[in-house]
């Protein structure tokens, strides 16, 4: 085994790339765009655009390098028989989950809103998971697909910083996961819910796990190279 150094907070963390994925946390339209979900919510959107160059900085280099990618949407079957009665109960009626809006019924599975945004476009072998909640392992399959390939660490990007992003990491951590945030390829509606999302999960010696930047990501990925191509050959 071949351990690659990240820095990160709280300390340097040793990565086995052969045994990591990159995970992206519900990079879609209904988040970042106007007239979806986050909109209706009250949100300024455009304060997620931070976090879109970042996130497609490490898409390129962990596809170049052969690391797994998973990405991940937030949202409901048509009939929202998977949504808990009080989710989409939440909001004026005109704005809530189900309703038609400019990118079709909000949170809803196979309307444009709940598509990825398409610089960060998802390209075959790249699995995606629908989930009904805040995380990424609530009923859904990711835990089987990360148990039977042997994953130890996530890299993790997305949004929101301290709503979904924050959701996953606590389950990953639960369920035994190193989790390594890349800070600067998550945002939040709120500039100090980032803030303070991200000192959250690395304080106290690292309570949910590691918080790093997309450039260290980057460039422990690049100092291990040859290595991780050869072997995730056969990977994910
Ligand atoms: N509202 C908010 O900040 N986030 C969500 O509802 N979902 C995700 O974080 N993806």
């Amino acid at each position: 085994m071949r351990r690659s150094r990240i820095s990160a907070e709280p300390f340097a963390i040793e990565v086995d790339f052969a045994r990591a994925v990159f995970l992206v946390i519900d990079m879609q339209r209904d988040f970042l765009e106007p007239g979806g979900f986050g909109a209706a919510l009250g949100n300024d959107v455009s304060l997620l655009r931070r976090a879109v160059g970042p996130c497609g900085a490490m898409l390129a280099g962990a596809r170049a390098a052969g690391l797994p990618v998973i990405h991940t949407r937030e949202g409901h079957r048509p009939d929202l028989a998977d949504a808990p009665p009080a989710k989409p109960l939440r909001g004026p009626p005109e704005k809530r989950i189900g309703a038609k809006g400019p990118m079709g019924r909000i949170l809803v599975r196979g309307e444009p809103g709940h598509d990825i945004i398409p610089e960060l476009a998802p390209i075959p072998g790249e699995p995606v998971i629908d989930k009904p909640g805040k995380g990424a392992f609530f009923q859904t399959d990711l835990d089987l697909m990360l148990r039977n390939h042997g994953i130890e660490t996530l890299l993790v990007a997305g949004v929101t910083t301290e709503v979904c992003v924050h959701t996953t990491v606590r389950e990953a951590n639960d369920r035994g996961y190193r989790c390594v945030v890349l800070g600067d390829a998550c945002a939040s509606y709120f500039p100090e819910f980032h803030a303070v999302g991200l000192r959250m999960i690395a304080a106290q010696g690292g309570i949910f796990g590691w918080v790093s930047t997309t450039d260290a990501v980057l460039a422990a990925l690049a100092a291990d190279g040859p290595a991780t191509k050869a072997a995730k050959e056969h990977a994910l």
